[in-house]
């Protein structure tokens, strides 16, 4: 497992993922991905779903990718990279390959429509078939490449192109589905959730450092602020990222072997749930009077979960 060092030391290593990309400035995934393919000196093979990061990143015959990098639909992320992974292992034991020495690492990047949605029988399929992979989504709540429409990553009240605030509505109506605890539940070795950028930029790097490097199939959940869709400046996306963070909106913690929970990050005074919603256009409806209970009920499902996770360490099971 590579030593994730200073600041400094992991901001020198030599780029994988190149600038130059077509994402929106203050685009939380470029971070991601870099902090990700960075967090390894090993040999890598890529799968990206479709979806912002995949159209934005290769444009022929323009490409940010410095290793080997395969293009997918926007279902099969994980079935793609399984199939190299397969390939690869069947190459060894046929001593097939050319450089045997260097070792090599499999990664799939999704958004949540492609992970939470069109590409989880994919995902759930190559985790229970045990390959040796890690697969990350990049959380932005919503389809961004088409318009921002809701996925099951939306939360409650956000609005979307498909979740309209106005008059009869008050946007999204269901709770964000919990797919962290549902890649745990699939006994993965290692699955955790991360945010990029900020003061916890070394908890993502060490994530990634330590998914790649376990054998069997690993899962990060990556929160990714999306300045166009959740309506804040370019320049905030950092900031946004440590709000979910501070209010427990985003909680930071890792599972190993499918149950053993441990909390990476306690806020020292937990913040009100208001100062994440506030700081987002998406939100901005539900500070009218006649919505003030879905931010109540966004705050009562926060202290919820937080307690939950909690009690969860707590018992070690
Ligand atoms: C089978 C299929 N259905 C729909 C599309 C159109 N499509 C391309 S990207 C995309 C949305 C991607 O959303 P998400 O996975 O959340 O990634 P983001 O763009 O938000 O990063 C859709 C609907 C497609 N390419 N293939
Ligand atoms: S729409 Fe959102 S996810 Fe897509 S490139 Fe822009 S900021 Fe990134």
């Amino acid at each position: 497992m590579k030593k994730i060092g200073s600041l400094k030391e992991f901001a020198c290593t030599p780029d994988r993922f190149q600038g130059g990309h077509r994402l929106c400035p203050g685009c939380a995934h470029s971070m991601i991905v870099r902090e990700v393919v960075n967090a390894t000196d090993d040999d890598l093979v890529i799968s990206t779903a479709t979806g912002c990061l995949e159209v934005c990143s290769a444009i022929y015959p323009y490409t940010s990718w410095d290793v080997s990098w395969i293009h997918i639909g926007f279902e099969n992320a994980a079935a793609a990279i399984a199939g190299a992974e397969a390939m690869h292992k069947a190459l060894a034991r046929k001593d097939r390959l050319y450089n045997d020495d260097r070792r090599v690492k499999f990664v799939a990047f999704g958004g949540d429509g492609g992970t939470y949605d069109i590409g989880f029988q994919s995902l759930s399929g190559a985790v229970e078939r045990g390959h040796d992979f890690l697969y990350v989504c990049l959380d932005n709540e919503n389809y961004a490449n088409t318009g921002g429409q809701r996925s099951s990553a939306t939360p409650i009240g956000a609005h979307t192109s498909t979740t309209p605030r106005g008059r009869v509505s008050y946007g999204e109506k269901q709770r964000k589905k919990d797919l962290t605890m549902i890649m745990a539940a699939h006994g993965c070795p290692y699955v955790a959730t991360a945010i990029p950028g900020s003061k916890h930029w070394k908890d993502l790097a060490t994530k990634a450092a330590k998914a790649i490097s376990t054998v069997g199939p690993t899962f990060i959940n990556a929160l990714s602020p999306c300045t166009t869709e959740w309506k804040f400046k370019p320049e905030d996306t950092v900031e946004i990222a440590d709000l979910a963070v501070e209010t427990c909106a985003f909680p930071l913690y890792e599972i190993e072997d499918g149950h053993k929970l441990t909390i990476n990050y306690r806020p020292k005074q937990k913040l009100p749930i208001e100062e994440y919603l506030g700081a987002q256009g998406r939100f901005s409806h539900l500070f009218k009077p006649e919505n003030k209970w879905i931010i109540e009920e966004w705050q009562k499902q926060v202290d919820e979960y937080w307690d939950y996770l909690q009690r969860r360490e707590e018992a070690g099971v």
